[in-house]
């Protein structure tokens, strides 16, 4: 609504605030984006989310609403299987392959011959899952395999979302997200 003040407190790379500013995209919702250090939180968002203290929080004409859109079970999942994909090695690395892909395919089922999870258009769903698409890149570089070749009809849902114009240019570019990923690898293995 006109006059409306929206602040998203969110995290670059993050799946999670990823959802928010798809959705706030979509809906054409105009909005301030602050990046939060979640070494070094803000004092909004200790307020805003005392209890997690997680990014994403949209605070809504001073009302701030945490957690984001939704959490299916195998969503969660999801992010486990990813990060062993980029995170580990040798045998830990492959059976993090094998659950990942087998979670997609699952997706991919979901989504059988409709050009989105919801049908006809870009929905609900599609918002909580084309965030994950943006690690593909890193998945697939440090896990050395291809999506693709395991889920085509998958690629070409997340090809058919990048052509909504809303909806790509809220989401995170994935070189930026590779770097990000390298940079938090060399780090664990400096420690
Ligand atoms: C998860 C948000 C989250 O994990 C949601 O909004 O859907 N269930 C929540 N946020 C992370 C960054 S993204 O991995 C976060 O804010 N972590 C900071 C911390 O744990 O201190």
């Amino acid at each position: 609504m006109a006059g409306d003040k929206v602040i998203l407190l969110d995290f670059y790379p993050s799946m999670f605030g990823m959802r928010a500013r798809v959705a706030l995209s979509v809906k054409g919702v105009e909005y301030e984006y602050r990046e939060e250090d979640l070494r070094n939180k803000s004092q909004l968002l200790l307020e805003s989310n005392p209890v997690h203290k997680k990014i994403p929080v949209l605070i809504h004409n001073g009302k701030p609403v945490c957690e984001s859109l939704i959490i299916v079970e195998y969503i969660d999942e999801m992010y486990d299987a990813g990060k062993k994909v980029w995170t580990t090695q040798g045998e830990e690395q492959e059976a993090g392959k094998k659950e990942f892909v087998e979670i997609l395919k699952q997706l991919e089922s979901e989504l059988g011959e409709k050009p989105f999870f919801g049908g006809d258009n870009f929905g609900f769903v599609d918002v909580a899952l084309i965030t994950f698409s943006t690690w593909f890149h890193t998945y697939e570089t440090l896990g050395n395999f291809s999506i693709k070749e395991h889920c085509p009809k998958l690629i070409e849902w997340v090809k058919r979302c990048l052509e909504i114009g809303e909806v790509s240019k809220a989401l995170a570019e994935p070189n930026k997200i590779y770097d990000f990923a390298l940079a938090l690898k060399s780090k664990f293995a400096a420690q």
